[in-house]
């Protein structure tokens, strides 16, 4: 209740209308798991992104408190104090705070955020938060006002005087509505940082005060959109010499009205075979894409084929580049400003106004063919990136083609070297993969051979990050690994003909051993994604010493180094032995089973995908041609945590 009694009935049934949001949360915020609980961050920051849009705010500051609590604060304007207009008795910068979807005024050029989740305004946030403190610096005063749960607790005061102006925010999530009030400083980090990406010469830092020596980060792009693309880019080697990515932008108007907007796009081509493409809409990112991707995509298609045709690259008999072939190793940012987002799909992560898809592609499609035109050179490399995918895609068919006829003629069709087991429900199996036939022979003897089946990789296994969809699916180790696995690959690939639930990578436990492992991480995570997402994919823990008391036949196995070092400390050197097991064929069938392989004893590392874009990232630094950051990845990282989730 607010303390100042001249408030009526009037006033109280518009601080009632934050009920609703206390209510049901959910439906502004999403969520009140983690995921809602940044929400309110973002929500925030996105008033002073706002401001800076408008041209009025050069830097906004973020921190993290020890006591839990987010504070904002930008440069703008300051969020006005004086009555408001239409409510006489609150001030303006109170109706913000307590008025649901009080906050847009769409009266300038610039693009506020609005629909789906975002942009539901700071008074939201208000709601949400047990404690609210608002500082505005505007007309040389200092103003405050503070809040509880949407609840006006401490009315506007000036309480100083200062020349600058500005708004700071700070809140305590409520504990009574959010699951975990604990933020995730990487979470909240590596969003500012795509802040500032989208915003050119905007500076953003973030400070989480709640380490023993606060950490803080400061981003302020000049490039904006080109230096995002750059960073997702770097280390990677590039197509074409294009050092710097392509920018294009320009303006959008659709035809009815309110229809406008702006477009910014840059995009550059690395020498892997994925697809990154990164799809914004006021500064939010659009995962489903919607219109603004679609145009993008069908412009740089069509404009590609036009220059190849024109050029003659591509003959009269020769078919189309599919969209897929010149999307092969494309990084790219899209970037829309627009005044009335409509943000659709489950999530709300797609843009539905259609008008950005004309607007798009015509921007696209008129820069780029420009651009082909002035950089002969790189556009030549560019139909040959595209071209050299095409052949990929029919190699990589016919190589499908030739696995699936095989499946379907030849019932015994499975690798002749795979011991399979007895058991044929998925379910229950395993199937071992190990190096060689030393190690293959041991496990073969080692095993359960009801439940478990051995597949020995001879030969050496693709780095399928370099060699593309053909040579991958064309080798002998590939195929016999696809044929035993069952699932078959791309879009063919099919969990439930998955033979075994638990495929089970078992190296030896040195830097070969590593990078065999991590080759064939990164076939799983290029070829069978969903077989690590349905949690089938693990890493075997060989020991890595047997410690023997000296006269004692048996002794304890140890799997680490530091293991060891604690194993030893206190032990008379004479009175032990220690052997160190270079590869599994050094063990006996024995000691192999009990120390790796038998279910109840071993322990086994679930390989789990984290974030798909931070993998991305890990395996191509790690599979990129650049062999010295290649080794140096696998030395320091062999067991990176971003690629097992124990
Ligand atoms: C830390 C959060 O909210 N900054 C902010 C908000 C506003 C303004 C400036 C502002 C906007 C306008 C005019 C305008 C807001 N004002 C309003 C409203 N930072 C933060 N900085 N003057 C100042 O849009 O015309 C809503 S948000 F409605 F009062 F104008």
């Amino acid at each position: 209740m607010p303390s100042d009694a001249s408030y009526g009935a009037k006033d109280i049934k518009i601080l009632e209308g934050l009920e609703p949001v206390r209510k049901r949360p959910g439906m502004y915020i999403g969520s009140t798991s983690a995921s809602g609980l940044h929400h309110l961050v973002y929500e925030v920051v996105d008033n002073a992104v706002d401001e800076a849009l408008a041209g009025f705010c050069t830097k906004i500051v973020v921190t993290i408190h020890v006591d839990g609590s987010v504070t904002v604060e930008d440069n703008g304007r300051g969020i006005p104090v004086e009555r408001h207009n239409k409510r006489r008795k609150m001030s303006t910068l109170e109706v913000v705070m307590t008025v649901l979807h009080a906050g847009g005024k769409f009266d300038n050029d610039v693009y506020k955020v609005s629909g789906g989740l975002h942009g539901v305004g700071v008074s939201v946030v208000n709601a949400l938060s047990s404690r609210l403190v608002v500082q505005v610096k505007r007309d040389g005063g200092i103003w405050e006002m503070a809040f509880s749960r949407g609840k006006v607790t401490e009315q506007l005061t000036k309480v100083g005087k200062s020349k600058a102006t500005g708004t700071t925010v700070t809140f305590w999530p409520d504990e009574q509505i959010f699951e975990t009030v604990d933020f995730d400083y990487e979470t909240l980090r590596t969003r500012m940082q795509e802040y500032a990406f989208l915003n050119k010469n905007l500076k953003i830092s973030i400070t989480d005060e709640r380490t023993l020596a606060p950490t803080t980060d400061t981003y302020c792009y000049t490039g904006g959109i080109v230096d995002f693309v750059k960073f997702l880019n770097d280390g990677k080697e590039l197509v074409g010499d294009i050092k710097t990515p392509i920018y294009l932008e320009g303006k959008v108007q659709g035809k009815n009205e309110g229809e406008t907007g702006e477009v910014e796009v840059a995009l550059q081509w690395n020498a892997t075979y994925s697809e990154n493409v990164l799809a914004f809409a006021n500064n939010i990112h659009t995962p489903e894409g919607g219109m603004h991707l679609e145009g993008f995509r069908t412009a740089i298609t069509r404009v590609l084929n036009d220059y190849a045709r024109k050029q003659n690259i591509l003959k009269e008999k020769d078919k189309n580049l599919e969209g897929s072939d010149v999307r092969e190793g494309l990084c790219a940012v899209i970037s829309v400003k627009l005044s009335d987002p409509q943000f659709e799909g489950q999530t709300k992560a797609k843009l539905g106004n259609a008008f950005m898809r004309t607007g798009v592609n015509k921007v696209v499609a008129d820069g780029f063919a420009d651009y082909l035109e002035e950089h002969p050179k790189q556009a030549r490399a560019i139909v040959a990136k595209a071209s050299q995918a095409a052949r990929a895609r029919q190699a990589a068919r016919k190589a499908r083609e030739a696995t699936r006829r095989k499946g379907l003629l030849e019932s015994a069709s499975l690798p002749g070297k795979l011991a399979d087991c007895s058991v044929k429900d998925p379910a229950m199996t395993e199937l071992f993969i190990v190096e060689g036939d030393s190690a293959g022979g041991s496990a073969k003897m080692a095993r359960d051979r009801s439940i478990q089946a051995i597949l020995p990789l001879r030969g050496k296994i693709l780095n399928v990050e370099r060699v593309g969809p053909a040579r991958a699916l064309g080798s002998d180790t590939i195929q016999s690994l696809v044929t035993a696995i069952g699932t078959g690959v791309g879009e063919e690939f099919n969990l439930e003909r998955a033979r075994y639930q638990k495929v089970i990578i078992m190296t030896d436990a040195d830097v070969d051993g590593a990078h065999i492992r991590i080759l064939l991480l990164t076939f799983f995570y290029r070829y069978m994604r969903e077989m690590i997402e349905a949690g089938f994919v693990y890493i075997a823990q060989p020991p890595l010493f047997q410690l023997k008391p000296k006269g004692r036949r048996k002794g304890t196995y140890i799997y680490t180094d530091e293991e060891l070092a604690a194993a030893v400390s206190g032990m008379e050197p004479k009175s032990y032995t220690v052997q160190r097991y270079k590869g599994l064929g050094e063990m006996d069938p024995e000691q192999l089973w009990e120390t790796t392989m038998e279910p109840k004893k071993r322990i086994l590392l679930k390989v789990g995908i984290e974030d798909a874009l931070q993998a991305d990232l890990a395996v191509s630094e790690l599979m990129g041609n650049q062999v010295e950051k290649r080794r140096r990845f696998i030395e320091t990282h062999a067991l990176d945590a971003r690629f097992l989730d124990v």
